[in-house]
């Protein structure tokens, strides 16, 4: 168990930060947040990028003042700290493949998405080819995704692992940018069953206190 209190630098809508809250949740750990304004572009300011150099969120700080940062490498942190209920299955083999599934998305999806990604394409191209070239990567990784995942009702089985934290906050970035979810229907129907237990609901954006409105 990490020892006291940790505080969780993020954003609402941050589907990284997003991944961590599931997450923290998941393992039952109670922390507080902080937000960092993306839209006001406070990940660029001097002190942000002192606790984490890559000017991104999110950044989980431990008890002792240790930053942790890169979302998967939390998790990962957090499944080898609190074992106990797991993000991994015990099998190497479905190990590997709930792998692959985060790794499809954090390496190879929400990147070309990410937020300073669309300001670079927009300045060069406006902001319609912004839209549509977010919507089509993320309909090209997830709809390989939705050949990877071996449901159910979750993404590999009867119980939750690391694929599932992956995919709930990756398919609000479709719907955010318009992809075609009828093609996605493994993803939505473990969606649906994840958004029925209460660590994902926690950690909804909507339910953070830096949701506007
Ligand atoms: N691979 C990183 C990605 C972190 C990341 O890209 N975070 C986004 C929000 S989801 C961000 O901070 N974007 C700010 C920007 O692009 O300026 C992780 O998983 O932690």
């Amino acid at each position: 168990m990490p020892p006291g209190p940790m505080r969780l630098y993020g954003y609402h809508r941050s589907t990284a930060t997003w991944r961590v809250r599931i997450g923290l949740h998941w393992k039952g750990l109670a922390f507080s947040t902080e937000a960092v304004d993306l839209r006001a572009g406070a990940q660029h300011a001097p002190a942000w990028r002192a606790r984490h150099p890559q000017g991104l969120v999110p950044a989980l700080e431990l008890a002792d003042g240790t930053v942790l940062t890169q979302s998967l490498a939390i998790l990962e942190w957090l499944e080898e700290t609190v074992p106990q209920p797991p993000l991994l299955p015990p099998d190497p083999i479905v190990r590997a493949r709930v792998r692959a599934v985060a790794l499809a998305i954090a390496c190879d999806t929400h990147p070309l998405q990410n937020l300073s990604v669309l300001q670079r394409v927009e300045a060069l191209a406006g902001a319609a080819a912004a839209r549509t070239w977010a919507a089509d990567v993320v309909a090209r990784g997830l709809g390989a995704v939705e050949r990877m995942v071996d449901p159910g009702p979750f993404a590999f089985g009867a119980r939750v692992s690391l694929a599932d934290v992956l995919i709930v906050p990756q398919l609000a970035n479709a719907r955010r940018f318009g992809v075609d979810l009828g093609s996605l229907p493994r993803l939505l129907a473990i969606e649906e069953a994840c958004n029925a237990l209460p660590a994902f609901q926690a950690s909804r954006p909507e339910a953070q206190p830096d949701f506007p409105g």
